[in-house]
């Protein structure tokens, strides 16, 4: 299964777009009995350069969750259609890495691999994100490292992936990559393309000692891309952090690194009742030390205060060209002090799950 054909409408639909937005309509008849020709004959068609690259900025465009989206036509686009091998795929991932991440002056790009097509399925990245940590049971209940990626942990080891002889809490899992008709590959990833941020606090000298990090770099890799009606299963993109995402919930959500404790014992709060706000009080802390941190390091970081305005503009700019943004207000609104930022105090088109190009859900593993 997985092959699949597209319909003209989809690729229609796509097309109008683009050619009302940015070109003209003399030569859409000609695209589109192009287009219609192609599917007719090999059940799908392959997009030009500048098709992809507006599909894809689109896509962003689109992405209802995002409160990010006011640069959505810097996208970096690389066009990697033609690479099919596996060990070739995790290079090119290793090479997006390292492209974006420029010592910490990050900037967005997209890699897009093959697409599902009636000749076959296009690769999968089976990682959520290209850098993530491992997890690890035990002893008890305890868990070491992010208990998010458990389930991803063992199948890297069933795969023949080997931890660290010594294991920590911020060990990088291997990529895996997986072609049509072949078993998943693993690939470790070099240790020049992860940039790591070591987080210390502005005016708490013991905070360093929490021997605490995160990586530079979100790159989302198990979302499928789909422009005009033709979907790209593998296609990691990347911007940059906002330090809430860091700070207020991969280390302080109770399900993930869950330091909220630990980090309120030792600015000496009382934890022994929720009405001191001592969460609250830790998460603060722990927030703006990842900011701290990251601007130390000379990383892009962007905090929820000013995405939230720059995200206000991109909704003045879309109305003025005259179009619709969609937006989910459950996660456009930051998980720290929500109230305080202007995108809380308001509501937003509904998100519409039919809505393309679009970056999709993940399929299940
Ligand atoms: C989600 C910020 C770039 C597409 C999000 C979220 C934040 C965010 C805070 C919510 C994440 C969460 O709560 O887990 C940013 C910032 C960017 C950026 C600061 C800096 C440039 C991008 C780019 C793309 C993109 C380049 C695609 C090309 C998305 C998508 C989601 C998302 C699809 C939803 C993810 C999901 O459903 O799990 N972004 N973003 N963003 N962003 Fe952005
Ligand atoms: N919350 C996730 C990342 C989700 C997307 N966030 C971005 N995307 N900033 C995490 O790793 O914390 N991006 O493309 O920059």
């Amino acid at each position: 299964g997985g092959e699949r054909s597209v319909t003209f409408a989809a690729a229609e639909e796509f097309l109008r777009l683009l050619y009302q937005e940015q070109a003209s309509d003399g030569e859409l008849s000609l695209r589109l009995n192009e287009v219609r020709r192609e599917i007719e004959r090999t059940g799908s068609y392959r997009h030009t350069g500048s098709e992809l690259g507006f599909g894809a900025r689109v896509a962003w465009r689109n992405a209802d969750r995002c409160i990010g989206r006011l640069y959505w036509r810097s996208l970096k686009i690389r066009d990697r259609r033609g690479v099919t091998d596996a060990a070739d795929i995790a290079e090119e991932c290793f090479a997006h890495l390292r492209e974006v991440t420029r010592g910490g002056r990050i900037r967005s790009a997209v890699t897009i691999f093959a697409p599902d097509s009636s000749a076959g399925r296009g690769p999968r990245i089976r990682n959520e994100q290209l850098i993530r940590y491992a997890a690890y049971r035990g002893p008890g209940e305890t868990v070491l490292g992010d208990p998010r990626n458990l389930a991803f942990t063992e199948f890297a080891q069933r795969l023949g992936w080997c931890p660290p002889r010594r294991r920590g809490p911020f060990d990088l899992l291997p990529l895996i990559v997986e072609t049509a008709g072949s078993e998943p590959r693993w690939f470790a990833l070099p240790a020049d393309v992860v940039l790591e941020v070591p987080l210390s606090h502005p005016d708490l000298p013991w905070f360093a000692e929490l021997g605490l990090r995160w990586h530079a770099v979100p790159v989302i890799s198990h979302m499928p891309l789909e422009i005009g009606g033709v979907r790209y299963p593998a296609a990691p993109f990347n911007g940059w952090y906002m330090g809430t995402e860091v700070g207020a919930r991969n280390l302080a959500d109770t399900g993930r690194y869950d330091l909220l404790p630990l980090i309120a014992r030792r600015l000496g709060l009382r934890t022994g009742s929720e009405r001191t706000l001592w969460r609250d009080r830790a998460m603060v802390e722990l927030t703006a030390a990842v900011h701290h941190s990251f601007d130390l390091a000379g990383v892009t970081i962007t905090d929820h205060h000013t995405e939230a305005h720059r995200f206000l503009e991109h909704l003045r700019r879309e109305e003025a060209a005259g179009r619709r943004c969609r937006a989910d207000w459950s996660w456009i609104v930051p998980p720290l002090s929500g109230s305080q930022t202007p995108v809380f105090h308001r509501y937003y088109d509904p998100p519409d799950p039919g809505v393309r190009p679009a970056f999709l859900p993940a399929e299940p593993a």
